[in-house]
């Protein structure tokens, strides 16, 4: 196993990458740090799909619609330079907000209207944020492979279209969610519910699992759908649901009338924690 180098500057990262250059796959597992098993998931596939396998870590302001959220946002860095090096990671990117942002960028990439429901209307300006700081990684890094957690399922479908319309040759890669045994998905930013607000937090993938039994039972009114699965998540001073949408997997377009497979996604407040989840159902899928 390579011994874990860590750059903070893009020119050496690139040095590195570059002699890599002809010696198999390079894998690129962007994070914005505070490690836990669900990136340890995306980290492992690149491990065993890849020659090279990079992480970075940055904590991307150009995404975060909220001072406070960024603010309070958990900064991990020696236990995740810890989890890479056991992960066999080759090379950890860490740059600077002055190395990714030296100035405001005046050029920013515009999700259109794969941002216009599920989070992007609830976060105005995030996933332009995303997609502005993921293109620059994808440039910087030069990788074959990048990795995302299908529990970012609204990032991973504009990630792979910024992709296509961009030409970036690289594949993306989809990882399935990593979750509790409770079903709650592992989320960096789960440390902050406290125990009755942790009780609570597995309601959304209850209602998602209900919305999925519902669809693949033949259910086709979405409406419908979304009724009955919110009702599971019932009313507590502690839950306020943001949204609760069945939309289109690729177009991310709310649908009406379910005829093939659908993304099913929500977002649920938990005392001051925004949780999302989701899941992919269809008609023929397999009833759980
Ligand atoms: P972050 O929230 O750190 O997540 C990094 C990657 O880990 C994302 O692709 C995310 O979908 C994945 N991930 C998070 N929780 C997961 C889980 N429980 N199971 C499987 N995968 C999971 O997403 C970001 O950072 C940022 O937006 C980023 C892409 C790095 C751009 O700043």
């Amino acid at each position: 196993m390579t011994p874990l180098s860590q750059v903070e500057h893009a020119v050496d990262l690139r040095r590195s990458v570059g002699a890599w250059h002809g010696g198999g796959p390079i894998g690129f597992v962007p994070t914005m740090g505070a490690l836990h098993a669900g990136h340890e998931r995306l980290i492992e596939q690149a491990r065993r799909e890849c020659a090279r396998v990079v992480v970075s870590i940055f904590v991307n302001p150009l995404q975060f619609d909220r001072a406070d959220d960024l603010e309070r946002y958990p900064r991990t860095i020696e236990a995740d330079a810890a989890i890479c090096a056991r992960l066999g990671v080759d090379l950890l990117f860490l740059p600077t907000l002055q190395e990714m942002y030296p100035t405001p960028p005046a050029c920013t990439v515009d999700p259109g209207t794969l941002a216009e429901h599920l989070c992007g209307a609830y976060r105005p300006g995030h996933f332009r944020g995303v997609a502005t700081v993921v293109l620059k990684l994808l440039n910087i890094v030069g990788a074959d492979r990048a990795y995302f957690g299908e529990k970012d399922a609204q990032q991973l479908a504009i990630v792979r279209r910024m992709v296509a319309d961009f030409n970036v040759p690289v594949t993306i890669v989809g990882v399935p969610t990593i979750r509790e045994g409770d079903g709650l998905a592992l989320s960096s930013r789960n440390v902050r519910l406290n125990a009755q607000e942790r009780l609570l937090a597995p309601r959304l993938h209850q209602a998602l699992g209900t919305a999925d039994h519902l669809i693949a039972g033949g259910n086709t009114d979405a409406d419908a759908v979304k009724n009955a699965a919110t009702r599971v998540i019932g009313s507590d001073d502690l839950l306020r649901l943001e949204y609760f949408e069945i939309v289109d997997p690729d177009t991310l377009q709310p649908v009406e009338a379910i005829a093939g497979p659908v993304l099913v996604a929500g977002a649920l407040w938990v005392g001051g924690t925004r949780l999302i989840d989701n899941c992919r159902s269809a008609p023929t899928s397999p009833r759980h």
